[in-house]
């Protein structure tokens, strides 16, 4: 019996990317009970009832991982490493979204699978060769047949978008050669519990990983990891390297490391669930509190970054158009909508001016270093940034 305990609500959440049009803001929108819980047999942290990818991965999909330049520089670097480590033959990206990372690697060596139609049109226009499916049996099936096995597999921030993660592994073994290389990213539970970053949780994120969690899972398929990196990414990533438990490899020590950091922290006990869970709560009231009295100021504030997480922390905290007076954000897709649930305009990012902004809530705060480089002239004047990581404040 698998042991699933829910720790956390988040109450009632609208699908996190679905930006509304202006014709839809009348209708009702489907709000879905988010809650999040353990399973205290294999360790992963999971949302209690995750939707079906169709609903959330389509032909309408507006998140493009080439909006950050943090994004493309670090795959830029990491397919630098990749080259000069591995030399692998044919790499297969899953989850290559706007091509952001394949683009680093020869178009007669890269494969790319991005279910969203809209989004992989464009690496297919770049001249990749992506398929616009999931990541299944019968994918990696039909890639064996036209191409062969591959070399290395790359997944960043999708794999925990998946339910199934027993067929993950189970096609990735279809495709990968028996000394090959899987290396995934995504973000680090114990970041996200140690920051307090809950807006992890949202529809996508079916999954927020630890390493211990990852390897009960691996284990089950015979792969194991035997690297970890610890990433600034997205507010703490970690990065796993994977191989073949049949292929002899020298397990490096940040996998010692890693695994009795987390189990230090206590990611085996419900306990530290729970007290997440209780700062979460502390958290939603101080946010709420901090907007009540800069309303009471007569402040004016936007909001910077429209992310999926900012929907959870939006709809979780009820902070609405009352509280901000709109979004900027460079996403084409997102722009002249309206935030899921919260329904705050999203307008195309243009020049920060401190005459009319007092204050900027930071949607992206994953991405602070980055925004805090291009507003420089806004905080020069004395323009200040909310956030809710670690704790909600004014910076
Ligand atoms: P960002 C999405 O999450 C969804 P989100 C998904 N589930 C996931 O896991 C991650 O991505 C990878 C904008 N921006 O990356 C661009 C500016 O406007 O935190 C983006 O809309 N100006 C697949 O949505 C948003 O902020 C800027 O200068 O939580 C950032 O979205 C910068 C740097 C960003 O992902
Ligand atoms: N790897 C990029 C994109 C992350 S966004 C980055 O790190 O920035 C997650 C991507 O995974 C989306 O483009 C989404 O369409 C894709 N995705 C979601 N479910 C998937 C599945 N079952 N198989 C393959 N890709 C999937």
């Amino acid at each position: 019996m698998k042991k699933y305990i829910n720790f956390l609500n988040l109450g009632a959440q609208p699908l996190a990317n679905n930006y509304l049009k202006k014709n839809q803001l009348k209708k009702r929108e489907i709000k879905y009970r988010l809650k999040v819980g353990v399973n205290l047999d294999n360790k992963l942290v999971s949302i209690n009832k995750p939707l079906s990818s169709k609903m959330m991965f389509n032909n309408n999909y507006p998140y493009r991982s080439s909006m950050s330049k943090t994004m493309i520089y670090s795959f830029k670097n990491l397919a630098k490493t990749i080259k000069k480590k591995f030399k692998p033959r044919m790499v297969l990206e899953i989850g290559s979204n706007d091509g952001s990372f394949i683009k680093n690697f020869s178009k007669k060596k890269t494969i790319g699978i991005e279910p969203c139609s809209n989004v992989e049109k464009i690496t297919k226009k770049m001249g990749y060769d992506t398929y616009p499916d999931y990541w299944d049996k019968k994918t990696a099936k039909k890639i064996l047949s036209k191409r062969g096995k591959v070399d290395l597999i790359y997944s960043a921030n999708t794999i925990s978008h998946i339910e199934n993660l027993d067929e993950v592994f189970r096609s990735i073994n279809i495709l990968l050669k028996d000394n090959g290389v899987v290396i995934l990213e995504d973000p680090s539970l114990l970041e996200c519990l140690k920051r307090n970053t809950y807006d992890q949780f949202y529809n996508e994120h079916i999954y927020v990983f630890s390493l211990i969690g990852i390897e009960n899972v691996l284990k089950k398929h015979n792969l194991k990891v035997f690297n970890v990196q610890n990433l600034k990414i997205h507010g703490g990533s970690n990065r796993y390297f994977i191989k073949k438990t049949k292929h002899p490899t020298k397990i490096n020590p940040s996998v010692k490391i890693n695994r009795d950091k987390e189990i230090k922290y206590g990611l085996n006990n419900l306990s530290s669930y729970n007290a997440f869970a209780q700062r979460v709560k502390k958290s939603k009231k101080k946010l709420k509190d901090l907007f009540k009295w800069i309303k009471s100021k007569k402040k004016t504030v936007i909001g910077y970054g429209v992310t999926a997480k900012s929907t959870t922390i939006l709809n979780y905290c009820k902070i609405g158009k009352n509280y901000i007076s709109y979004f900027v954000d460079t996403t084409l897709d997102k722009q002249n909508k309206y935030t899921p649930g919260t329904k705050i305009p999203i307008y195309k990012y243009e020049n920060i001016n401190k005459k009319n902004i007092d204050f900027i809530f930071l949607g992206a705060w994953n991405f602070k270093d980055e925004i805090f480089k291009k507003e420089k002239k806004f905080i020069k004047q004395g323009g200040r940034f909310i956030t809710h990581t670690p704790y909600p404040k004014i910076i």
